[in-house]
């Protein structure tokens, strides 16, 4: 795809959502154990789930299952007894969960404040735009490309309202890379952290353990994740 309509088309995806994602709101407990997350970009009902841990300045290990995707779909199938996504993983509280606003129920009493913002509460309405979010970007980040399996998961510093970082996610998504997702909206009490290792606040900013590469820039970052691992 173009970049440029790369770039506007993302851009509406996060305005279909009125940048749903992009600030921390009211923070409860942390998780001690990673919270993991099966799902994929083109989701809609994933889109939600992901605004969430973004509100939340939540971690999480993400096995992306785009469609055709061999590796995690089954792996869901497995452990809750159908391909649906989103797929929430909590050691912490000791569940593993289908349903988009269940996981953010569950998401903002263990780990919130209580009540998901009004953004992720008006149920018809937020699935309708979170549809229109994913329509945005024809089917980006939803099928599997084959790939090479890195050994090590990478790490993508992120939040969810960037349209550049959706770009990436996308991809990593496509080729099923898992990846930790560092998530650093604004507000985030990460960010100082963040800077101290990357040198400047920017996102998205990927780390590949595999290769020992740590780069900045979602065009630049696409085009190594399709040198690296397309087959
Ligand atoms: N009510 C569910 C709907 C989830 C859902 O329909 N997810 C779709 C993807 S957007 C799905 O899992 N489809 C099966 C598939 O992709 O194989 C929720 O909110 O989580």
């Amino acid at each position: 795809m173009n970049r440029a309509f790369d770039v506007t088309t993302s851009l509406l995806a996060t305005m279909a959502r009125l940048g749903s994602g992009a600030v921390v709101g009211g923070l409860g407990a942390r998780p001690e154990k990673t919270l993991e997350l099966y799902e994929f970009e083109g989701c809609p009902f994933c889109r939600k789930v992901r605004e969430a841990l973004s509100i939340l300045d939540l971690d999480a290990m993400v096995y992306p299952c785009p469609k055709g995707g061999p590796r995690f779909r089954p792996e869901v199938e497995r452990r809750g007894g159908k391909q649906q996504f989103p797929y929430l993983v909590d050691g912490n509280a000791g569940v593993e969960m289908y349903e988009s606003d269940d996981i953010v129920s569950h998401l903002w009493q263990r780990y919130g404040t209580g009540r998901p913002p009004l953004a992720l509460s008006l149920g018809p309405l937020t699935d309708v735009s979170a549809m229109l979010a994913s329509a945005t970007r024809l089917g980006s980040g939803a099928s599997y490309r084959p790939a090479k399996r890195p050994d090590k998961p990478l790490e993508l510093w992120s939040f969810e309202a960037s349209p550049f970082c959706r770009i990436v996610r996308e991809r990593l998504c496509e080729l099923e890379i898992p990846y930790w997702l560092r998530n650093v909206a604004k507000g985030s009490p990460s960010r100082e952290s963040f800077v101290a290792r990357s040198g400047k606040m920017m996102v998205p900013y990927l780390v590949d353990p595999n290769q020992g590469v740590a780069m900045f820039e979602s065009a630049d970052i696409v085009a190594y994740l399709e040198r690296t691992y397309i087959e």
